[in-house]
Order: C-alpha cells, then sequence, then structure tokens
C-alpha cells in the first residue's frame, strides 16, 4: 500500500508541476474569501488522486480538499491536499507539495507528501519510520530556543481572523528564539521537522488534509504533536508539532490560548 501511495503522490505531484508552467492568471480562483485561492491545477490533481484511489481500494473513504468526501463509508479515510501551498504555486514558487494520508478511526496512519520542484518524497507507516528520498529522518535533538529554528503560518489572517490570531503569538515567541521562518505549506512545515532542519512548528487554523499525511510523517520521526492545550484535538484546538525537546517550552506560550471555534 504504501509504495502505490508514494508512487501516486511522485505521479500526481509532476501532473501539478507541468500544469504549473502553463498556469495562466484565468485558472486562478477565490473561495472563501479573496486571499483563499484555488486554481484548475489543484482540481485537475485531486480528480487525477481520486480516481487513481477509487480504483485501487475501492472499499475505502475519501476526503479531499477540492471535492469533499467520496468513496465508501469506511473507518479508513484517504485525506488528500492535491497542492499544499497553493498561493505560492499560483504564483510559481517552489514550495508546494502534494498530500496523500491514510487515517483510520481519525488517527494518521500512513503518509506521502511529494515536493516536485526539488524532488522530495517524504514517507511514512505506523511503526515503520519516517523517510525522505530512502533516507531515514529523526528530528532534531535542539533544545533550547536561541539554537532553535521554528516555523508558523498565517492561515487565520488570510481568514480574517481579527482576534486571537496568531500576531499575538509570533510577537512572543520570534523575540527568543534563533529564527522564524514561513514556507506556507503545512504539510512541507511537518516533513521538516521530521527531517530536523526545522525544530517546531505552530499555526492556529488547519484543516485536517493539511496535516494528515504530515502528522505521521512526522511523528514515526521523532516528533510530538499537540493542540495548544497539550491534548490530541488537533488541528481543531491549534496545532504544535516540535522536535519534543523544545515541546513543553513552546506549549507554555499558547497557556492563556482560547479556542474561539471559528
Ligand atoms: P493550502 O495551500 O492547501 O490552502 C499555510 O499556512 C497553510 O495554511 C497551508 O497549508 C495552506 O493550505 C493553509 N491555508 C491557506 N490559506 C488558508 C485559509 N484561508 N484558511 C485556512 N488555511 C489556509
Ligand atoms: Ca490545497
Amino acid at each position: 500500500m504504501l509504495e502505490y501511495i508514494k508512487n501516486l503522490a511522485v505521479a500526481a505531484g509532476k501532473l501539478a508541476l507541468a500544469e504549473q508552467a502553463v498556469l495562466s492568471a484565468d485558472a486562478v480562483h477565490t473561495k472563501a474569501t479573496a486571499k483563499d485561492i484555488v486554481t484548475d491545477a489543484d482540481r485537475k490533481v485531486e480528480d487525477f488522486i481520486v480516481t487513481m484511489l477509487k480504483r485501487e481500494f475501492p472499499d475505502f473513504a475519501i476526503f479531499g480538499e477540492e471535492s469533499g468526501k467520496s468513496g465508501h463509508e469506511s473507518d479508513y479515510c484517504w485525506v488528500i491536499d492535491p497542492i499544499d501551498g497553493t498561493a505560492g504555486f499560483a504564483r510559481k514558487l517552489p514550495n508546494w507539495c502534494v498530500s496523500i494520508g491514510l487515517v483510520h478511526k481519525g488517527e494518521s496512519i500512513l503518509g506521502a507528501i511529494y515536493a516536485p520542484v526539488k524532488n522530495e518524497l517524504y514517507y511514512a507507516e505506523k511503526g515503520k519510520g519516517s523517510f525522505l528520498n530512502g533516507i531515514r529522518m529523526h528530528v532534531s535533538s535542539v533544545s533550547d530556543l536561541e539554537s532553535s529554528i521554528v516555523v508558523t503560518g498565517l492561515g487565520c489572517l488570510r481568514a480574517n481572523w481579527k482576534e486571537e490570531n496568531n500576531l499575538k503569538y509570533i510577537s512572543r515567541i520570534a523575540p527568543l528564539v534563533g529564527d522564524l521562518r514561513k514556507y506556507g505549506s503545512a504539510a512541507l512545515d511537518c516533513c521538516r521537522i521530521a527531517h530536523g532542519v526545522l525544530d517546531a512548528y505552530w499555526e492556529l487554523l488547519l484543516q485536517p488534509y493539511d496535516i494528515a499525511a504530515g502528522d505521521i510523517i512526522a511523528r514515526e520521526a521523532g516528533a510530538v504533536i499537540t493542540d495548544f492545550y497539550g491534548g490530541s484535538d488537533y488541528p481543531a484546538r491549534g496545532f504544535l508539532c516540535t522536535n519534543g525537546a523544545l515541546h513543553r517550552t513552546m506549549l507554555e506560550f499558547f497557556s492563556d490560548y482560547q479556542d474561539l471555534r471559528r
């Protein structure tokens, strides 16, 4: 199963890359808000993935960012983000990926993430470790904030959250860490925690398809993932993914977090 999903993620990524090369302005559309965009390529790539998954796994459920629920009722659900990092994709920036995760009764158990521009294939299966292009990955051992490089995202601002948004947490965290980055793809941010090249990642507004594959890829490499209360209700109540060594320290920044359920 993992081999099939790895190959599918690569094929879908190559399709997306070819689409990006010829993407025109009239192929870019807005969704819920003017800041929330989708391209014809997102839909085309998702259609391709869904068609292939239905053929290979006819008894599984499917949930995709663009097409919603399809397939059968099942405890096993493929959760797809055809392009994670669409804003950058549409501007021909390199940091985006295809993400396919398998969720069993709410738990991410298998995933593949392919970033075509750098030809990076990340994958993991529960209990079997996490890999980048065939090489086992492990989280970093950085345990002090001043040496850390952390990453976050601004999905909540794109959704126009006015209160309890990420600006408060960025202003708390940025002065204390070695460096703060923003790359625009939640799935790849999880992979970079897994790879040990970044040490902590947080975000306030994510959807299950943003992290379905990144969740298992990060945890199989030794990452700790919780919501902002230290529990497992993520991403609904916040998403904090760290190398483990920094988890308690990072969690303290969110001690007054209010779950406003928007
Ligand atoms: P996307 O590219 O699939 O839309 C970046 O911080 C992360 O947030 C990306 O994974 C991105 O996924 C997601 N994102 C972008 N805009 C968003 C919005 N308006 N609401 C929620 N999530 C968003
Ligand atoms: Ca997407």
